[in-house]
């Protein structure tokens, strides 16, 4: 079983890799158990799955390249079209597996996420996830705040894109990784949140630590712009040409 599961990551790499994408493998049973049971996932608790990040090279990599080569299909996200072709084909090329993906964008009918990206993350050891409750003198009182994921290169220069499970392959034998614990201070973890739930506008959330890579001012500009607006930003760089079907 280590050897399929070493087969099977390889062939993911194989795709994956060369176009700005992490990989991190888990088993669903980390993901359930700090989760209540309105977000578990229903698989035995040692069934492999891969959590998908995307880096900063993504947009060079597999974006353009995509946007050249494809039609658009003018309702879906251009981003969400790129990264659902490349997992197609790592689908293609695992032909012999049962595959489930879930992207961070999907939502069920109750209106849940169908998976908690960021849990995800943490677990598999990509990404720590910082919450309010990671901080001891809280100092928001009533407010909501939202927690981050910190990357250790890329701090939240990424996002975190899908969720790929094997059903049919249990990996009893994974051990656990922890994420990289990189904002370490209360001050910064407070200050991280902060910039992150009231800032997020200005990019500084991502800049909480040195960075190895961030993302250029053209991917700035895109990530910047409305969805609905995308494809027109699109057309004038000249980076799409009436090809939005
Ligand atoms: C809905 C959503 C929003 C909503 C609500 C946010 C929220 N967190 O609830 C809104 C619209 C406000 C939003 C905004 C933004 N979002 Co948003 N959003 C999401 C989405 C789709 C689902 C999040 C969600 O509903 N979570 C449900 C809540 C209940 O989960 P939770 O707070 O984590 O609680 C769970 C954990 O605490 C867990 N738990 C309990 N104990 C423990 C212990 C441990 C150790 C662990 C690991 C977990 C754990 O149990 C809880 C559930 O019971 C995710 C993608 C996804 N599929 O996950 C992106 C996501 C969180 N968003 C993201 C981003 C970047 C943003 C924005 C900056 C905008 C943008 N896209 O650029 C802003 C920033 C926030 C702000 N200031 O507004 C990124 C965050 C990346 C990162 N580095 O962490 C994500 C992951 C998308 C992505 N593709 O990367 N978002």
């Amino acid at each position: 079983m280590e050897q399929h599961m070493v087969q099977l990551e390889k062939r993911i790499r194989d795709h994956l890799e060369n176009l700005g994408f992490e990989i991190y493998p888990l088993k669903v049973g980390w993901y359930n158990a700090v989760l209540p049971p309105a977000f578990h996932l229903p698989y035995l608790n040692n069934t492999l799955a891969y959590v998908v990040l995307s880096v900063p090279a993504m947009f060079d990599k597999a974006f353009k390249p995509f946007l050249w080569n494809h039609p658009l299909r003018k309702i879906h996200d251009p981003v969400d079209q790129c990264i659902s072709y490349h997992l197609s084909l790592v689908r293609e090329s695992l032909a012999d597996q049962r595959v489930d993906i879930m992207y961070d964008y999907e939502m069920l009918s109750n209106r849940k996420p169908r998976f908690l990206a960021q849990t995800a993350a943490h677990v598999a050891g990509a990404a720590y996830y910082y919450q309010r409750k990671d901080v001891l003198q809280d100092p928001w009182g009533e407010k909501k705040i939202y927690g981050v994921c910190i990357h250790p290169s890329y701090g939240g220069w990424f996002a975190i894109r899908a969720l790929v499970v094997f059903p049919d392959v249990q990996v009893p034998f994974l051990p656990q990784s922890p994420p990289f614990d990189c904002v370490t201070t209360q001050e910064e973890r407070i200050e991280l949140l902060n910039k992150f739930n009231f800032h997020w506008q200005d990019w500084s959330y991502r800049d909480i630590i040195e960075v190895k890579e961030k993302y250029s001012e053209e991917q700035k500009t895109y990530f910047a712009t409305p969805p609905a607006e995308r494809l027109k930003l699109l057309n004038l760089q000249g980076l799409q040409q009436n090809r939005i079907h």
